[in-house]
């Protein structure tokens, strides 16, 4: 499989996942600066000029959700989605919260463009970021296991997801170690031979 990455992206989920599920993957790093995401030839990979994208021997998918769900399906024994349908059901309520509200808070911190054309309106939307950010860390604080990963005892794919979004925490105003059980899961992370890959790949900086 082809991967197609991006350093400090919602990407990193995707690299954490391959790791971990040993699956063989190649993959290439897109080079944001240089607006590699804006070109025709990666909008042939994926129109929406977003990463993740995974090219597959079937096709090419999109959406780091459907990714790391297609991973977890291709490596059942890790179990990274819980087999008792309830407790899946339990993961992909953080999964999805975490795409639809903690990631979409972040991307009002540099990507305000995306949803006003004022300038005014973006440095609002910049200023917003600790406050929303805070907001999303206290909820999962309050209302996830993280003991010591996001569901208890067993990894889901709900870990290298929110573990990606804990790398983005200082950049955006917010201090992990406010919140005791989050900061432990980092660091936790942090130690797994999937993370410490993933940053010799570069992707994580
Ligand atoms: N819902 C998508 C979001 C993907 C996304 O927004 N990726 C960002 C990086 S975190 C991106 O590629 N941005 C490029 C741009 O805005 O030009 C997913 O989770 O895969």
């Amino acid at each position: 499989m082809k991967f197609y990455c991006a350093p400090n992206t919602i990407s990193i989920a995707t690299a954490i996942t391959l790791e971990e599920t040993g699956l063989d993957y190649e993959p290439v790093k897109l080079n944001f600066v240089s607006g590699d995401q804006t070109k025709p030839a990666y909008h042939a990979i994926n129109p929406k000029g977003r990463v993740p994208a995974l090219v597959t021997d079937q096709g090419i998918l999109t959406e780091t959700g459907a990714i790391l769900e297609y991973l977890a399906t291709l490596s059942p024994k890790l179990n990274l989605v819980p087999q008792n349908p309830w407790d899946a059901a339990q993961m992909r309520a953080v999964l999805y919260y975490i795409a639809s509200t903690f990631h979409v808070n972040h991307a009002h911190r540099k990507r305000g463009y995306r949803w006003a054309d004022h300038e005014s309106s973006c440095k609002d939307m910049t200023a917003k970021v600790p406050e929303t950010m805070g907001q999303s860390c206290a909820y999962i604080e309050e209302n996830c296991a993280l003991s010591p990963f996001v569901m208890g005892a067993h990894m889901t794919l709900a870990d290298p997801w929110l573990f990606t979004i804990c790398t983005w925490l200082e950049g955006d105003g917010v201090d992990i170690k406010t919140f005791p059980k989050l900061s432990a899961f980092y660091d936790m992370m942090n130690t797994r031979p999937s993370v410490g890959a993933v940053h010799a790949m570069g992707l994580i900086t």
